[in-house]
């Protein structure tokens, strides 16, 4: 099965970032992201067999993720996928340490695929006709976290889907 890990973002700020993917559609075209996807990836692991899945899921139960706040101000895109996205116009080291120590625990399991850079960033379209967010609304957005889930994307063949299969532990 496809996994990745990801912040879930909470009910407030889901609906901001909502709007925003509503006024990123409206000026830039492309397929938005459903309510309900809207999230932050912190490991992409590709596909995983249901045992590791399982063990994955189980060490993301145990996980102590240390509470965080991630300012996000600034408009960004991924030119190839076609991608608009919102996240921070300047790295965030609590971020990226989050980020290595999973990618630290994923490749003691074997698991390739660690990106070069992390991006943090919260994909609000795909496949977008524009990515000049020229005038598009400003950022102006405080993302609190203390938590990772192990999501599952479902491609049915027609839609992609994210079930969530693991939480870690609420600091
Ligand atoms: O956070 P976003 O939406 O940018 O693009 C995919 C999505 O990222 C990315 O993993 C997230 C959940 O699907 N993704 C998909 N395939 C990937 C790959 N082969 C990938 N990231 C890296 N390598």
């Amino acid at each position: 099965m496809r996994l990745f890990m990801a912040l879930v973002p909470p009910p407030e700020l889901h609906e901001r970032l909502s709007t925003l993917a509503d006024a990123a559609h409206a000026r830039c075209g492309g397929r938005r992201m459903p309510d309900e996807s809207l999230h932050l990836t912190l490991a992409f692991l590709g596909e995983v067999g249901d045992d590791l899945a399982g063990e994955l899921a189980e060490e993301v139960c145990s996980l102590a993720v240390p509470a965080g706040r991630w300012t996000l101000d600034a408009w960004g895109h991924f030119r190839r996928p076609g991608i608009v996205w919102v996240g921070g116009s300047r790295p965030d080291a609590a971020l990226q340490r989050l980020h290595e120590r999973l990618w630290a625990r994923l490749e003691g399991r074997g698991i390739p695929g660690r990106p070069s850079r992390f991006i943090p960033h919260v994909t609000l379209l795909r496949r977008a006709e524009r990515l000049e967010a020229d005038d598009l609304p400003d950022v102006d957005l405080e993302w609190t976290y203390n938590q990772v889930t192990l999501i599952h994307s479902i491609n049915d063949g027609q839609d992609v889907r994210y079930a969530p299969l693991a939480r870690s532990q609420a600091a």
